[in-house]
């Protein structure tokens, strides 16, 4: 149930886009399957973030999933990885290439510039589990969303993000029994382990994710971004230090004395940095 006005974007096969008040929604639509990627699922997931990412826009991103199945009235957020298309390297796409291109659709989550909730109205198992891992904030179908992972019963295990930020996010005992035992967990046992910002009625599911867009959109743009490359970088490494450094560098460009560099340079003469002050 939503009552917002979403425009549709582009056309695709396996996911839905649209936007509406500075918020895109991407959502998985293969409900039949609990949502499960296949190779064509994650290149149109990386090309609609990566238009959400360029479009000045969009400030916050929902990442959520159509439904429910129409087998049998089930919800799903994803199931990960489409069994059905692996082969014997990994992920087949129609080309016959292998592929593990979803790590690269949660690269680009983590790294862009812009907040990603993960809106879970159903089944989050798999590689849909560190999907949600992965995005900024997490809010539950109170009633259907269920967390689950079954990487270590189908042998295809994200020893990522999914499992390895998951620990510092619930805790080292808490990730190994996730992992180890791949249990059920509700909703509630989700945002009790700090894995889930909110719990909410179904119903209400999308209406609140907009409204939580909404109020991320009324603060700093600048802010934000820094913020989340901030959190992220100590988890990061130099890819982390590379990224928070690409902002600090475009703020730096936005100086008097990145002018006078520049040209100077063009001029073809001495940069003067003179009237510069160094600012304590
Ligand atoms: C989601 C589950 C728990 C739901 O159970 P439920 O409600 O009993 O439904 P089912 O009857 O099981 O399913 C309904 C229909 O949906 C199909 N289906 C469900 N999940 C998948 C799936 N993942 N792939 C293909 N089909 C799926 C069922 O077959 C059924 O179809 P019909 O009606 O025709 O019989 C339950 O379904 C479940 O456990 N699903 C499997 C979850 C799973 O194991 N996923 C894979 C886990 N691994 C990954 O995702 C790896 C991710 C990844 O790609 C990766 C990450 C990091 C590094 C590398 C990689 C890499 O590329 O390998």
């Amino acid at each position: 149930m939503s009552s917002i006005d979403w425009k549709t974007v582009k056309e695709y096969e396996d996911i839905t886009y649209k936007k509406s008040g500075g918020v895109a929604r991407i959502a998985f639509n293969r409900p039949n399957v609990r949502n499960a990627f296949r190779p064509n699922t994650t290149s149109e997931l990386y090309d609609a973030f990566y238009d959400a990412q360029e479009d000045t826009s969009i400030g916050v991103v929902l990442l959520s999933a159509e439904g429910p199945s129409t087998k049998d009235g089930v919800y799903s957020f994803c199931s990960g990885g489409d069994q059905k298309s692996r082969g014997h390297q990994g992920y087949v796409g129609d080309d016959g290439r292998h592929r593990l291109n979803i790590l690269e659709v949660q690269r680009l989550i983590r790294f862009m510039p812009k907040v990603v909730i993960a809106v879970v109205p159903g089944w989050a198992v798999g590689g849909g589990h560190s999907l949600h891992v992965v995005c900024d904030l997490t809010l539950a179908s109170k009633e259907h969303a269920i967390f689950k992972q079954t990487d270590a019963d189908v042998t295809s295990f994200d020893g990522g993000y999914g499992s390895a930020y998951l620990a510092k996010m619930v805790g080292q005992k808490k990730a190994r029994e996730i992992f180890f035992l791949g249990r059920n967990y509700s909703a509630q046992d989700a945002y009790e382990m700090g894995m889930v910002n909110a719990v909410i009625p179904h119903d209400d599911l999308e209406d609140t994710a907009y409204e939580w867009a909404q109020e991320i959109l009324e603060k700093s743009p600048t802010s934000i971004k820094m913020l989340k490359f901030a959190m992220n970088l100590t988890d990061d490494g130099m890819v982390g230090q590379q990224v928070f450094a690409g902002e600090a560098t475009r703020l730096a460009y936005m100086t008097d004395e990145a002018k006078e560099g520049r040209d100077a340079f063009l001029e073809k003469r001495k940069p003067d940095f003179k009237n510069i002050k160094w600012m304590p």
